[in-house]
């Protein structure tokens, strides 16, 4: 058989042309040419074993077609055959070949420059994935008005790309990429107006894109990347109305996206990395709605994440990494249910991680290294249960590792190194089966590390960097190892003893006070006196100790004993020796943190100073300064300033804007209060909370402790919100337990609180306020212990809204002085913050929109009667 393909190929080189012979056997022509194509090929899978020259037809040859009204072979398709050797002269006896596709194989030698001149009929050229070399042939292109789709793909051709390839005016798809083509892109390659599909990516292409960009109408898919342009992609892309490819990437493109770009809204991959792109990236972007993969990195854009990103629904990758990006990331990334990549490493974005990642519920690939993260690792991140691999290394995050972490059951690689993290690690991140690298080198972890899965292989490198840690792993014994101490007792705390109690009942809104006794409060009050005279002897023996000493702190008098830092650059002058400053007699209160004093500077103005206690377990000077700088930057009508702090080790004091009116509390219940607490005024205070606390949300902070004796009101009837963000300068506890110590009121607690397997969230703050709104408009305090009840404030104005009465719930003092269409609705919110299960509560956002919708369709009514 080999011999006789011998002798026929002979037979053909010594008889020349075959047209002679064949004429009048134009069947045999199409074999005959494929018979001594095959023999000229090495075909180690005998692939074409078909291929018999005993038949009468090369139609049933394995890749052969035939057109049926002819006979003749119209198409020729071999790909992936393993067959290598040369593209002879034989196949150009295929004279009716349309089709003729040899890709992957490994063919080589150069392309035969009559290829297209003597198969004029062929409208699919593919030979791309072989090991074709030279350039491409000038004449190759004289006569190819017929061509469709031309593919030199990934072979070694080198030289230019031809400019007679411009008269191909039928091509519909062009792939010269990953070849070693050189030279400038010619502007003959845009009259191809047929084309929809242009692929010259990696090569060495060079000079900028030509103009003229926009006759191509049909284009959808455009590759440039890999290359050498330089310049700007031209404006008129935006007319290339059908694309839904751009791929731009790894040139040296430079100057801004194009605003046309705007106009693409098919567009589906958009890809500009490892260019020179600068501008900010552009809030339109948004806009490209079917987008699924953009890349925007190794760039030199500037400037913040717009907003409007949420708006890409279908968006599956968006790596902005390595760019000069600044501000926080925007929560409108919970809106990326599809999102798949996340790559923001590498730029200088602040702010915290949002806890809205909890939304984008695809995530496999989270990285935000090198960047300039704050605040703590939100404990929602447990909710991207897709997450496989998740880089925070080198930022500046703060806190505990959540425990939620653990829920990240496909988790396989982590790092957290270079961060700030405390605590220790969770015990339960030994679950994770898939994990086999957590790294989290250069915290302040301290205690043991967890014992089981992945932990029982890791090396040192893992956690290097963390002096407090122990275990055999770091050669640090953990018999000295890290217990929280307790935080000084609240007298309050313990009445979350009798809440709970009271919770298991809550349906009853009134109890009996035998239960109440024999339950709670035996308990509660004797530890609760206990707990006082312990404070107390505390407090006094902390002051008459220290004495003279504790309270010289002009930094004049003695620079080491600790630094007084006022955030508006004065120094603090105090009008009255500093022994009498902290004295008794000045004391206006105590909450959880501390003691609060009023005291008066020399300029004659008041502040209101709050001696923590517990200092022992204040963080270090510099935790604790930079903590409380963050808390001086926080700065709204509705929240009170922190105006300075003094630091030393054995104490430290917050000083805030003090308001001589007192609390909201002292305006609700003190009796000897005199002022006419007004409707209006209640309402713009439960407003003006709502700003606030919206407004400490936005900036991350959870206020925990919402009650009235924290809420101050200004001359102006303003509402100030006091005492938030002091977790953050106690050092790191469990959240669950360092929460129910501060959450000391009865009545505000949110009941997530008691519950340890629940994350608290900003959600308890809105507890807090439905229970001030009710505490509001009611003028009841949240618990009333009446001569032989217990009312729960919020279940009886649940109640009695229910039972339609809603009068029962309104202040006796408002009677006939408000207007029920507006008292109603406010009401009705209030218990909507208040609801037990977290989820069902509003936002700070909404609650305010709704509340100013409440004030204006109440005062269109107003207008109305008029
Ligand atoms: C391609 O052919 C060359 C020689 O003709 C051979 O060395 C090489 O292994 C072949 N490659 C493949 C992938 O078959
Ligand atoms: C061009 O050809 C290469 C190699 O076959 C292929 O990977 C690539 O997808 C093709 N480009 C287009 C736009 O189809
Ligand atoms: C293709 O070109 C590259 C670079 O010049 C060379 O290393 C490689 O050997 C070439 N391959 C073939 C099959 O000629
Ligand atoms: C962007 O870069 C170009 C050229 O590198 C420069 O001319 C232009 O001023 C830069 N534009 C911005 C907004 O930075
Ligand atoms: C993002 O792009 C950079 C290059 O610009 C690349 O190194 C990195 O791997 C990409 N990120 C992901 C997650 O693919
Ligand atoms: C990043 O931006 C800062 C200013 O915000 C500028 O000083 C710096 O040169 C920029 N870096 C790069 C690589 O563009
Ligand atoms: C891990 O432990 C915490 C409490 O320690 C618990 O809330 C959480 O459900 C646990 N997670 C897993 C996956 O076991
Ligand atoms: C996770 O670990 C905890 C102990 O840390 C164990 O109580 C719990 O059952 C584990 N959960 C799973 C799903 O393995
Ligand atoms: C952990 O991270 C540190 C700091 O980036 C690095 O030096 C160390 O090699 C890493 N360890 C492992 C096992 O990857
Ligand atoms: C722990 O001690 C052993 C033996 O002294 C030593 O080989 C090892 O390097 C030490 N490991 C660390 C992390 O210091
Ligand atoms: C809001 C915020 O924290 N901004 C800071 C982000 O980081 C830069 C550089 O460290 C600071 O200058 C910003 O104040």
């Amino acid at each position: 058989m080999q011999d006789q393909f011998i002798i026929l190929s002979l037979f053909l080189v010594l008889f020349g042309p075959l047209q002679v012979i064949s004429q009048n056997q134009p069947f045999n022509e199409d074999m005959l040419g494929l018979i001594v194509f095959k023999a000229g090929l090495e075909d180690p899978k005998n692939k074409l074993s078909s291929w018999n020259e005993d038949d009468y037809s090369p139609c049933n040859w394995e890749g052969v077609k035939c057109d049926p009204s002819t006979n003749r072979v119209s198409s020729l398709v071999l790909d992936g055959f393993s067959l290598s050797g040369h593209i002879g002269k034989s196949l150009m006896r295929l004279q009716f070949l349309q089709i003729l596709s040899l890709s992957r194989n490994n063919f080589t030698g150069r392309i035969n420059h009559d290829l297209l001149i003597t198969l004029w009929n062929l409208k699919v050229v593919d030979l791309s994935e072989n090991n074709l070399v030279g350039t491409i042939p000038d004449e190759l292109f004289k006569q190819c008005w017929s061509l469709r789709v031309l593919s030199f793909a990934k072979n070694n051709l080198t030289g230019t790309i031809p400019d007679s390839l411009s008269s191909c005016y039928s091509l519909a798809s062009l792939n010269f990429s990953s070849n070693q083509l050189k030279g400038e892109l010619h502007y003959g390659m845009w009259f191809l107006k047929e084309l929809q599909s242009l692929d010259l990516s990696n090569n060495f292409l060079e000079g900028e894109i030509p103009e003229g960009i926009q006759n191509l109408y049909d284009l959808r898919e455009l590759r440039l990347g890999r290359n050498f342009f330089i310049g700007k992609i031209p404006e008129s892309i935006g007319n290339c109305l059908l694309l839904k490819l751009i791929d731009f990437s790894d040139n040296l493109l430079t100057d801004v996206i194009p605003e046309s770009i705007q106009r693409l809204a098919s567009c589906t991959l958009l890809s500009l990395q490892g260019n020179y792109f600068n501008g900010s990236i552009p809030h339109w972007i948004g806009e490209l709605n079917n987008l699924e993969i953009l890349k925007l990195s190794s760039n030199r854009f500037y400037g913040q994440i717009p907003f409007g990103i949420g708006g890409l629904r279908s968006l599956q990758v968006l790596n902005f990494s390595a760019n000069n990006i600044s501000g926080s990331i925007p929560v409108s990334i919970r809106e990326l249910k599809s999102l798949y990549t996340l790559d923001l490493s590498d730029n200088k974005l602040n702010g915290s991680i949002p806890y809205e990642i909890e939304g984008a519920i695809s995530l496999s690939e989270l990285r935000l290294q090198r960047n300039f993260l704050g605040g703590r690792i939100p404990v929602q991140i447990g909710k991207c249960s897709e997450l496989t691999s998740l880089n925070l290394a080198h930022n500046k995050l703060i806190g505990s590792i959540p425990t939620s972490i653990a829920d990240l059951t496909n988790l396989q690689y982590a790092d957290l190194s270079y961060n700030k993290l405390s605590g220790t690690l969770p015990k339960n991140l030994t679950n994770l089966t898939h994990l086999f690298s957590f790294n989290v080198s250069y915290n302040n972890l301290k205690g043991e590390l967890p014992i089981g899965g992945f932990f029982n292989t890791i090396t040192p490198s893992f956690v290097h960097g963390n002096p407090l840690l122990c275990g055999s792993l770091v050669n640090h014994s953990c018999d000295q190892s890290y217990h929280p101490k307790p935080i000084v007792l609240n007298p309050n705390s313990n009445y979350n003893n009798s809440r709970s109690s009271l919770k298991n009942h809550h349906h009853k809104i009134m109890l009996s006070v035998s239960v109440f006794i024999a339950i709670g409060a035996a308990i509660s009050i004797v530890v609760g006196i206990v707990a006082v005279t312990i404070l107390n002897i505390h407090v006094r023996s902390s002051i008459s100790h220290s004495g003279g000493e504790e309270f010289s702190f002009s930094p004049e008098k003695d620079p080491k004993c600790g630094q007084l830092v006022m955030f508006n650059g004065d120094i603090i002058e105090f009008a009255d020796e500093a022994n009498d400053l902290l004295k008794e007699g000045n004391e206006i209160g105590r909450g959880g943190f501390g003691i609060v004093y009023c005291v008066v500077l020399r300029d004659r103005k008041f502040v209101a100073i709050k001696k923590l206690i517990g200092s022992s377990l204040t963080k270090s000077q510099e935790d604790f300064e930079s903590e409380v700088q963050k808390l001086g930057k926080i700065r709204h009508q509705n929240v009170v300033a922190l105006e300075g702090y003094y630091w030393n080790p054995s104490f430290q004091l917050i000083i805030y804007e003090h308001f001589s009116r007192g609390s909201l509390h002292k305006l609700l219940h003190d009796d000897q209060s005199k002022i006419v607490f007004s409707w209006r005024a209640r309402f713009k205070v439960i407003l003006g909370i709502a700003k606030g606390l919206a407004y400490l949300h936005e900036m991350d902070i959870i206020h925990y402790n919402m009650k009235s004796t924290n809420v101050f009101i200004d001359v102006c009837d303003e509402p100030k919100i006091g005492d938030f963000g002091l977790v953050n300068l106690l050092p790191m506890l469990d959240h669950c337990v360092l929460s129910s110590k501060i959450q000391s009121a009865l009545g505000y607690t949110a009941p997530e609180f008691a519950c340890r397997t629940v994350n608290i969230t900003e959600k308890c703050d809105i507890y807090g306020f439905g229970i001030l709104v009710l505490e509001i408009v009611s003028g009841k305090r949240p618990v009333e212990y009446m001569e032989d009840d217990v009312i729960v404030l919020c279940d009886m104005v649940r109640s009695e809204l229910g039972d339609g009465k809603v009068e029962q719930c309104i202040d006796e003092k408002l009677i006939g002085k408000f207007s029920l269409e507006e008292v109603t609705p406010v009401i009705k919110l209030g218990l909507v913050c208040a609801s037990q299960v977290p989820s069902n509560r509003p936002d700070m956002a909404e609650v305010v929109n709704i509340l100013e919708m409440i004030q204006c369709s109440s005062e269109g009514q107003q207008e109305e009667l008029k």
